[in-house]
């Protein structure tokens, strides 16, 4: 490959760093496209010179190679180059969505000004007549320093409103007292994963998980009291919560715990019970329910979707619901498994339970 770099390049700290030199020029990364040696060697001495660095391409295809491999603030293109010739140069330095500007200067033979106005529409920032004198591309260069430094700060300001909005996407999607995700992002994820599954014969389970006397709870402690126990419940669920797991508040005192790919389905059913029996051992004093255990406990329902499955993402829901129900009407504290959750054998035949009174 016809390249080299400049034998002139400023020593010292490294190239294109923004750095000022003891004339107060900023040094820059500059590439020099010429296929022409006499129109080549002024510039590189006149740029290394004014404190930049050069990089040097005898011709189109180079000047891009180096192009690409980013990291150049300025190119001096002759508009006649072997290879890819200025005005394909411009087009693909413009079309390239890069991180940094690159300002493109021109040059061309005093004889050909129809070029400088061909480059100008094509991409170029501005254009030097060869042969060129130094004040000619001081000014150029000082010119692109600015540009650079304004499409600098643009970049800086644009990260940071990406990270910003990132942010916010993230926090319209966690609930603000339990950190877990919230209604919106369970939607968002309930309906993916049922789509996928659908579309690849996956199976999902989905638990659904209530307080137990969640109101005696705020009576006795205070809803303050009640609000860190959602909290607590929350993060225990968390814990247990297994990678490809998610866990959502539902709403009030609700939570539900989304499990993509799971297989068997009674992994389901054993997962619902991993988390309440991890609540029941976080031992978090509720003295005012009126039966044992006197703690906070958790009752769940546990359905799924298996591949043929005739259920809508809504029956999936209502099938867990309807379960919980029960778990509640039998006792609480107990998890209990829809009929959508077959393979369950011993653990969970509906109406008994995975119970463990404490
Ligand atoms: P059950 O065992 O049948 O579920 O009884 P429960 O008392 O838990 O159920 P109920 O639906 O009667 O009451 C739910 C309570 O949850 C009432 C409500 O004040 C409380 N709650 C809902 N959201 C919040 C919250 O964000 N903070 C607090 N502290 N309490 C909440
Ligand atoms: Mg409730
Ligand atoms: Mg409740």
């Amino acid at each position: 490959m016809n390249v080299k770099g400049s034998s002139t390049v400023a020593t010292g700290d490294e190239p294109g760093d923004g750095r000022r030199d003891r004339r107060g020029v900023g040094r820059m990364r500059i590439l020099i496209a010429d296929g022409d040696v006499t129109g080549r060697l002024p510039l590189e001495a006149l740029v290394s010179d004014l404190g930049h660095s050069c990089l040097v391409a005898h011709d189109g295809d180079t000047a891009w190679t180096l192009l690409a491999g980013g990291g150049v603030d300025v190119v001096l293109m002759d508009w006649d180059m072997p290879g890819l010739n200025g005005r394909e140069l411009c087009r693909r330095v413009r079309n390239e969505p890069g991180d940094r500007y690159v300002y493109i200067v021109l040059t061309t033979e005093l004889d050909h000004p129809e070029h400088i106005l061909e480059g100008l529409g094509a991409g170029a920032d501005n254009y030097l007549i060869k042969p060129v004198d130094p004040f000619s591309v001081q000014t150029r260069l000082v010119a692109a320093e600015r540009v650079a430094a304004v499409h600098g700060a643009l970049a800086v300001t644009q990260a940071e409103l990406e990270r910003a909005n990132l942010e916010l996407l993230e926090q319209s999607r966690t609930d603000g007292l339990t950190g877990l995700g919230n209604r919106r992002r369970m939607e968002e994820d309930l309906n993916r994963t049922h789509a996928r599954a659908v579309r690849v014969g996956r199976t999902y389970g989905v638990a659904l998980f209530d307080i137990d006397y969640f109101k005696l709870y705020n009576d006795h402690y205070g809803h303050v009291g009640g609000d860190e126990t959602l909290r607590r419940v929350a993060a225990t669920i968390d814990v247990v919560v297994r990678a490809g797991e998610c866990a959502y508040r539902y709403g009030g005192e609700e939570f539900l715990l989304l499990m993509p790919d799971c297989r068997p389905t009674d992994s389901i059913f054993i997962t619902g019970e991993r988390i309440r029996q991890a609540v029941l051992d976080a031992s978090i004093r509720h003295v005012a329910r009126p039966s044992d255990p006197p703690l906070v406990t958790l009752s769940g329902g546990v359905s799924c979707w298996t591949p043929g499955s005739p259920l809508s993402l809504l029956e999936v829901l209502e099938q867990a619901d309807e379960a919980l129900f029960d778990a509640k009407s039998d006792g609480r504290n107990r998890v209990y498994a829809a009929p959508s959750v077959d393979g369950c054998g011993d653990l969970a035949p509906r109406g008994a339970v995975g119970v463990a009174l404490k």
